[in-house]
């Protein structure tokens, strides 16, 4: 009798449901915490086009007055293509695809809060801790990891943000790698970015994803961006020429059951180049105090900390770039988004 039961247990948990893998197709919602908003349930119904964004930049990127004005300017550049805004993050252990402002501004202050009380209640939300997050009813932004897996759930194929996370220097001792570039390989949601910044090591980012079969294209230029800069010393694998191509080759992978992301590497537009170039200093400094305090080994800590930073050494003017390169990306996703939903209608 034993055996018997056994042997139902191993063939319930290798039935079906069990064996799909993590990517396609898309499990049903029923029953799960996730609210999306009226706003893109209606996009969705009508095959209007549609761009997520991410949240961990309103609660754990960029300081006040800018967790608060950014998140807005960023759905209403949106707006203005005709797009629909869909801003991912977790209230209240509820999964949100789309925010109203007000919540938008909640975050902001969720997460200036969040700096004095150590966050108890505000979590850095990647795809690991979603679960647990619901669980223990967390407020969180999510991180690329974290909103892609989201995205995906949503049927969202474009996401816009402004850098990815990667492997980090010194990787090779500490195996700090983000676990955005594992999303990247099995989560099929096309991220719009501007590079990594150079506090990651952009040349083992690349081979990473490589080895992890996913598509890395550079917009309408073969030289791979830094973020702050529109080059890295690094070529990208491939260029994609325009908006209409980005969405085909979205397409095209889909078609082919591929589980993987395309990242695209948008540079920051020509105007910030020369003040990229200053950062770039600020950035090898942060880096090197990281290492010397410790905060290199401190896991999830350690971004937040260089940017915080980074943005310090700048007296602010890291932010006028890193805010005028998320613009751009989401602009540019609004694009790709609006080819897409053409393409698919
Ligand atoms: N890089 C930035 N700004 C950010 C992040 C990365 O320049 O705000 C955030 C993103 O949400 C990214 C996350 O997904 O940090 C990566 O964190 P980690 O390295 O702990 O995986
Ligand atoms: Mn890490």
């Amino acid at each position: 009798l034993r055996l018997a039961h056994a042997a139902a247990t191993t063939r319930r948990l290798f039935s079906s449901t069990s064996t799909a893998r993590w990517g396609s197709p898309r499990p049903s919602l029923a029953g799960l915490p996730i609210d999306i908003h009226p706003e893109v349930q209606a996009a969705q119904a009508e095959g209007r086009a549609i761009v997520a964004l991410e949240s961990t930049l309103i609660t754990h990127g960029l300081p006040p007055p800018h967790s608060n004005t950014l998140p807005v300017e960023c759905e209403d550049i949106l707006r203005a293509q005709g797009v629909t805004p869909a801003t991912i993050a977790i209230l209240n252990g509820r999964i949100k695809v789309g925010l109203e402002s007000s919540q938008l501004d909640e975050l902001a202050e969720k997460g200036f809060a969040a700096k004095k009380d150590g966050g108890a209640k505000l979590w850095k939300v990647g795809r690991r801790e979603l679960g647990a997050a619901v669980v223990k009813r967390m407020d969180g932004g999510t991180t690329v990891s974290g909103t892609m897996a989201v995205a995906h759930l949503a049927g969202i194929k474009i996401f816009s943000t402004g850098g990815i996370g990667g492997v980090h220097r010194g990787a090779e001792t500490s195996f700090d790698i983000s676990s955005d570039l594992i999303s990247l390989s099995d989560t099929p949601v096309t991220v719009v970015c501007a590079g990594s910044k150079s506090i990651l090591d952009i040349g083992l980012t690349l081979e990473y994803l490589e080895a992890h079969a996913v598509p890395v294209a550079a917009y309408k230029t073969l030289d791979w961006p830094a973020f702050y800069t529109p080059t890295s010393g690094f070529k990208a694998p491939m260029q994609l020429d325009s908006a209409r191509q980005v969405a085909e080759t979205i397409i095209m992978t889909d078609r082919l059951s591929l589980p993987n992301s395309l990242l695209l590497g948008v540079p920051i537009p020509e105007e910030w180049h020369a003040a990229g170039h200053a950062l770039q200093e600020a950035v090898e400094q942060a880096v090197m105090e990281s290492v010397e305090n410790g905060m290199a080994k401190s896991g999830k800590r350690v971004t937040p900390w260089l940017l915080q930073r980074v943005s310090e050494l700048t007296k602010g003017s890291s932010i006028d770039s890193n805010k005028a390169l998320i613009k751009n990306n989401v602009k540019v996703g609004g694009e790709i988004a609006l080819e897409h939903a053409r393409l698919l209608k």
